[in-house]
């Protein structure tokens, strides 16, 4: 199995809750690293960059702006299978949609605030990790 880098953000709405140990530990529990992390308050042009492949939907406006609502912790994770096994975790966008013990059942509100984000191919999380970290 390889081992991967992945791009994870904690959204505002979880931010705010005060759940940003609760998710950092099932991402260790789950064999996740993480190896690099800051808390970061988005700019619009910073958000919008980084949604920038969803620039067309109808939703982009929306999403950029609950992404600069309040601050976001955002991360790097290492592990096996990091990608896929991030996603699991986080379960399905659509909170009601996601399987019971996943971090958006437990912690998301809707399908907008949705507590987290992960890259969801190797090439978009090399290109999200540098956007956020660098090379
Ligand atoms: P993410 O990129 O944040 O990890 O989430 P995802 O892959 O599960 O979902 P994606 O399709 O990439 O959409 C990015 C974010 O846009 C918001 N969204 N809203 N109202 C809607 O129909 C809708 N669809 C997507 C969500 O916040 C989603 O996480
Ligand atoms: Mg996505």
């Amino acid at each position: 199995m390889a081992i991967e880098r992945t791009l994870s953000i904690i959204k505002p709405d979880a931010v705010a809750k005060n759940v940003i140990g609760q998710i950092l530990t099932r991402f260790e529990n789950a064999g996740l690293k993480i190896v690099n992390a800051r808390l970061q308050q988005l700019t619009r042009a910073e958000a919008e960059g980084f949604y920038a492949v969803h620039k067309e939907r109808p939703f982009f406006n929306d999403l950029v702006e609950f992404m600069i609502s309040g601050p976001v912790f955002i991360q790097v994770l290492e592990g096996e299978n990091a990608i896929a096994k991030n996603r699991e975790l986080m379960g399905a966008t659509d909170p009601k949609k996601a399987a019971p013990g996943t971090i958006r059942a437990d912690f998301a509100e809707s399908i907008d605030a949705n507590a987290v984000h992960g890259s969801d191919a190797p090439e978009t999380a090399a290109v999200e990790i540098a956007y956020f970290f660098g090379k």
